[in-house]
C-alpha cells in the first residue's frame, strides 16, 4: 500500500501521473488483480477481506485526487508563468505613413477650389493627338507637340503633356456653364533640376454664356488662391502665349524667400512664377462645337508648389522614394 501511495506522490507531472492511474485503477491495474483474487478467497474471510481492498482503494484514490490537484495547480501556475505580460514592456512601434509632399500641395490646391464650387474631372493619361494638341488649338508642326518634349507610342497614341484633354473631353460631354478643375500626372521629355518626366498638373476651366466670364473674374479668383497656398504675398499678372489661351498671362508671387528683395531661389527679381492663364481662345470653342461662350482657364505645376511650400531645391528628389527625405513632411 506505501509503495503505490508513494509512486502517486512522486508524480510530477500530469502525464506521469495519468500512467500512474492506469496502472493502479485500469481494468488491468493492480487493483483490479487484487479484487480478482476474491473469488479464491474461502467465505468466512472474503467479507474481511473486501471491506480492506475497498479501504485501502479509497485511500489511493485520496492520495491520487490531492496529487491531481496538486499537479493541475502547479501545471496552469507555469502556464499563466509562460503567458505572462510585461505591461511595462515597450510595444512595436506602429510606422505612420504619411502623405507625399506633392499629394499634401495637391490636397490644398483641390479643397480651394472645390470650396469654389469647382468640379473635378479626371481622364486617360494615354491620350490621343486630337485632345492633346488639335482641340487646344496646337496645330500641327507647333513647337510644343515636337518629339522632344512629348512620349510618342508606336500606334500615334501619346501620354499627356497636360491636363488640358481633360478639358476637351468635360466639353465635348456636356454643356455650358462649366466650372471645373483637372488634377492628374502628365509627362514631359525633360529631366533636370526642375524638371522630371512625369509631373503633377492642376488645370482649371470655367465657361458660362458670352460676356459672364472675364478676365477680372480670373485675376480675382487666381490672386485669392495664392493667398490660400502661400499667405499674404504679392501677386501679379504678366502679359505671355498659350496657344490655347488669347490674351494669356503668366502670374508671379513676391518671392517668399527674400519678400521681393531678390535672392538666388527667385534670381534677384524679387518674384516667382507659379501660373500660367488666360481667356480661352475661340479655336478651342470651335473644335468643341461650342458658340455664344466666353471662358477662363489656368495651369499650374504642383511639383514646383510644394518645392516652393517646402523648400525643396531639387525636384528629383520627391521622386526618389528616399524614406529620409519623406519622413522630413510628418
Ligand atoms: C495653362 C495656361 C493657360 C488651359 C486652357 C485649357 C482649355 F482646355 F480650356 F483650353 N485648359 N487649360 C490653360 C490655359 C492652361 O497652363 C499653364
Amino acid at each position: 500500500m506505501k509503495h503505490l501511495e508513494d509512486k502517486i506522490t512522486q508524480a510530477s507531472n500530469l502525464e506521469s501521473l495519468e500512467k500512474i492511474r492506469v496502472e493502479l485503477f485500469g481494468k488491468k491495474g493492480a487493483l483490479a488483480a487484487e479484487f480478482a483474487k476474491l473469488k479464491d478467497i474461502p467465505g468466512p474471510e472474503k467479507k474481511a477481506f473486501a471491506e480492506g481492498l475497498n479501504k485501502s482503494k479509497a485511500a489511493l484514490q485520496a492520495v491520487f485526487d490531492k496529487q491531481y490537484e496538486i499537479l493541475k495547480a502547479k501545471e496552469i501556475e507555469a502556464m499563466l508563468k509562460s503567458e505572462e505580460i510585461d505591461v511595462s514592456l515597450y510595444g512595436n512601434v506602429a510606422q505612420k505613413g504619411a502623405l507625399h509632399p506633392v499629394m499634401e500641395t495637391m490636397d490644398k490646391i483641390i479643397d480651394y477650389f472645390v470650396a469654389m464650387n469647382f468640379a473635378v474631372e479626371s481622364g486617360p493619361m494615354v491620350e490621343d493627338d486630337f485632345h492633346n494638341f488639335e482641340a487646344l488649338n496646337l496645330p500641327k508642326y507647333h513647337p510644343a507637340r515636337d518629339m522632344q518634349d512629348t512620349f510618342y507610342f508606336n500606334d500615334g497614341g501619346l501620354l499627356r503633356t497636360h491636363t488640358s484633354p481633360v478639358q476637351i473631353r468635360t466639353m465635348l460631354q456636356s454643356k455650358p456653364p462649366i466650372r471645373m478643375i483637372a488634377p492628374g500626372s502628365v509627362f514631359r521629355r525633360d529631366y533636370d533640376l526642375t524638371h522630371t518626366p512625369m509631373f503633377h498638373q492642376v488645370e482649371g476651366l470655367v465657361v458660362d454664356e458670352e460676356g459672364k466670364v472675364s478676365f477680372a473674374n480670373l485675376k480675382s479668383i487666381l490672386t485669392d488662391f495664392l493667398h490660400h497656398m502661400f499667405g499674404d504675398v504679392e501677386v501679379r499678372f504678366r502679359p505671355s502665349f498659350f496657344p490655347f489661351t488669347e490674351p494669356s498671362a503668366e502670374v508671379d508671387i513676391s518671392c517668399i524667400f527674400c519678400k521681393g528683395d531678390g535672392c538666388r531661389v527667385c534670381s534677384h527679381t524679387g518674384w516667382l512664377e507659379v501660373l500660367g492663364c488666360g481667356i480661352v481662345d475661340p479655336n478651342v470653342f470651335k473644335s468643341v462645337g461650342y458658340e455664344g461662350v466666353s471662358g477662363y482657364a489656368f495651369g499650374l505645376g504642383v511639383e514646383r508648389f510644394a518645392m516652393l511650400i517646402h523648400q525643396i531645391p531639387d525636384l528629383r528628389s520627391l521622386f526618389e522614394g528616399d524614406i529620409r527625405l519623406l519622413e522630413q513632411f510628418r
